[in-house]
């Protein structure tokens, strides 16, 4: 519980869809359950239209609205500005925000080119020298079996890392009747599966191997092209209408990686995998052992130690929820289970220290940039093909 004689922190949020709900949660959250060094105030939330964004302002707990995401930026009362809209905005509110001297979390990915991501990463050095501060919102790495897993990585328990598996599925898209979102158009979100799914796992088995992918090679493919226009809309999809639109992101895509100490690695990010609503799966093999993870069971880690009798060695299911796991002990007593909407509340958590502190929070908006990196990768090898090669027919 944070004390009240702590100093303020006033919040501005910019969006209140899924994302915006998210967070709105961890920051209400956040300081019932963790001993903060500052008291995050939700001050005011920023939407175009201001019934919705009037609603949605009494819903998840923010004290005042604004119309135009500027008008936060202005205000004096708002000391950090929660960036929580489509990644076409990205770049221009969290560049305005760090200018007016306002730390600033960014959901991911960072933005929706490399070039944007290169901008943002530049107005956050220069923010960073005048002790604002910046975020990128990875924040499946606040899963305590994800840090954990990073954990027995940096311990040596995995040994050399030879192999990364990695996956991330969802459904939500797999009917060809869902209908059209923002996520879907390239203009708005850069890129399909691959940034919206995809960055989390180039993301998490870089933080958990502590390496970089290198290189890659890839395929993306769009399934269905053309989707109904939606009369109503969801937290993700919402329902279709007579007209219809055109697909201009990926649904899926597949590739081969390469980290900094040779491991190979493979990538699946797709929502057509019927059945698999929010699948995060990643294993990892090391020459001493291995890790298993998936987000459908996020309080579990599955560990190998290969240097036990084989006799009796086996995969070992760990229940992440013992107060010496990251994040645990503020919460429930053990085998009570922690959900999605927990590591928001520690990136809260995360990002407040590092302000009070003084330090620069992770993951930075050169991570961010970095990922970015890989993105645009993956998209010119899928567009390239030269490594492609034909079975010729028989
Ligand atoms: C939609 O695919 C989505 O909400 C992503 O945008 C989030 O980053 C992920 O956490 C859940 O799925």
């Amino acid at each position: 519980m944070t004390s009240p004689d702590r100093p303020a922190l006033g919040v501005g949020l910019i969006g209140y869809a899924f994302m915006g709900a998210a967070h709105s949660q961890a920051w209400r959250t956040a300081p019932h359950f963790f001993d903060l060094p500052l008291r995050p105030q939700l001050t005011v939330l920023a939407g175009r239209n201001s019934a919705a964004v009037t609603d949605a302002a009494q819903r998840l707990g923010w004290s005042d609205t604004e119309t135009d995401w500027r008008r936060v930026i202005e205000r004096d009362d708002v000391a950090l500005v929660d960036v929580c809209t489509p990644g076409d905005t990205h770049a221009e509110i969290a560049i305005a925000a760090l200018e007016a001297g306002k730390h600033v979390l960014c959901e991911k990915p960072l933005a929706n080119s490399v070039a944007e991501a290169e901008a943002m990463a530049e107005a956050a050095a220069k923010a960073a020298a005048r002790g604002v501060r910046s975020m990128v919102g990875f924040t499946y790495r606040r899963v305590p079996a994800i840090g954990l897993a990073r954990r027995l990585v940096a311990d040596g328990r995995l040994g050399d890392i030879r192999h990364v598996r990695a996956q991330y599925l969802q459904d939500w898209i797999a009917d060809p009747a869902a209908p059209m979102s923002w996520r879907l158009e390239k203009d708005k979100a850069g890129s399909g599966a691959l940034g919206d799914i995809g960055a989390h796992i180039v993301d998490l088995t870089q933080y958990i191997t502590g390496e970089s992918l290198t290189g890659v090679s890839a395929m993306l493919e769009t399934f269905v092209k053309k989707r109904p226009l939606p009369t109503a809309t969801g937290k993700l999809g919402g329902v279709g209408g007579a007209e219809t639109g055109e697909v201009t992101v990926d649904d899926a895509a597949v590739f081969l990686g390469r980290f900094t100490g040779g491991a190979l690695a493979t990538f699946e990010a797709t929502r057509f995998a019927i059945g698999r609503k929010n699948a995060i799966r990643i294993e990892i093999n090391g020459s001493a052992g291995s890790l298993a993870f998936d987000f459908e069971d996020m309080n579990v880690l599955q560990f190998f130690d290969g240097t036990e009798a084989a006799g009796t060695a086996g995969f070992r299911r760990i229940l992440v929820t013992e107060p010496e796991h990251p994040y645990v002990a503020a919460w429930w007593p053990a085998g009570h289970g922690l959900g999605y909407e927990h590591g928001f509340t520690h990136q809260v958590v995360d990002l407040v220290t590092a302000i009070a502190k003084g330090e620069d929070p992770v993951p930075s908006f050169a991570d961010g940039l970095q990922v970015q990196r890989v993105l645009a990768a993956v998209e010119r090898s899928a567009a390239d093909r030269s490594t492609w090669t034909d079975i010729p027919a028989a």
